[in-house]
């Protein structure tokens, strides 16, 4: 087992730097209420409720997301790590979501990768354990308020993406976004490419150092540990790679369709 330390490094300091770190310190709910708060009174919640519904919710607050996610995209970046934590500190978060996964075997299942490529890719659980194995130490945020510290194993999701463009002239500029689709319970979310390439963003076969069991994904999961726990896709069954947003199971119900931390 090969173990990857992964440490924060420090970050440039330029006036760049500390405007993002001025942004982070207000919280995406923060920006949003304080949009919501600016409009105020009874008056514009009345207009709000009487707007159309776009994407689920009424579009000025859509916009409002919208806006927000424009920010956070302008200050994330690839090197900045979420924070890792010592082993012993880790635990089996409670499964969580939507409902049941399919029963699923190994001799069967395939990942489907998709999308701007033209071709399609399938590869078997073999070929994603061939990829580059890291294990990380990070933070699970789910958005109902609860987090915990979990032990994770698997391959970069940037290791997909170079073993898809080897051989072959694929251009990595028309990739802007991914989406996720379980075979299991067809919960399925969209990410931003610069989220998906994120050094810490991992395909997984094992948590606290077992195999992955069907309630938290088998047998291949995301890890996406710059977002909330929404988008850490379980069972994963396709992967499409699009130049234009996708739409997310949480987002179309009206959340917010970003969901970074
Ligand atoms: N396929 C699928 N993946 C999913 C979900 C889901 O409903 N279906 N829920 C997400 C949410 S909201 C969270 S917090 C995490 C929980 O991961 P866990 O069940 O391993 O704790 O899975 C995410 N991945
Ligand atoms: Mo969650």
């Amino acid at each position: 087992m090969s173990e990857v330390h992964r440490s924060p490094k420090p970050i440039e300091v330029s006036p760049a730097a500390d405007a993002a770190k001025e942004m982070r310190r207000l919280s995406r709910r923060g920006l949003f209420w304080a949009g919501a708060a600016l409009l105020g009174g009874e008056a514009a919640r009345r207009w709000l409720n009487s707007r159309r519904l776009e994407e689920g919710t009424v579009w000025p607050l859509r916009r409002a997301l919208e806006f927000n996610e424009s920010l956070w995209r302008d200050q994330f970046s690839t090197r900045r790590l979420v924070r890792t934590y010592p082993r012993r500190l880790a635990k089996m978060p409670r499964p969580n979501g939507l409902g049941w996964m399919q029963a699923a075997y190994e001799s069967e299942w395939r990942l489907r990768v998709t999308g701007v490529v033209g071709e399609e890719f399938t590869f078997t659980l073999a070929d994603i354990k061939a990829l580059p194995r890291v294990e990380q130490v990070t933070r699970l945020c789910c958005i109902e308020g609860w987090s915990v510290i979990v032990h994770w194993t698997g391959t970069p999701f940037s290791a997909l993406l170079d073993r898809i463009g080897e051989g072959m002239a694929m251009d990595r500029q028309f990739i802007r976004y991914v989406q996720l689709e379980s075979s299991g319970d067809g919960y399925f979310v969209g990410l931003d490419v610069e989220s998906a390439l994120h050094p810490q963003t991992l395909l997984c076969y094992e948590m606290m150092g077992k195999p992955l069991t069907l309630e938290h994904g088998y047998p291949l999961r995301l890890v996406a540990p710059t977002k909330y726990g929404v988008k850490s896709l379980k069972q994963i069954g396709e992967i499409r790679l699009m130049q234009t947003r996708p739409d997310d199971y949480w987002a179309i119900r009206g959340y917010d369709w970003y969901a970074g931390l």
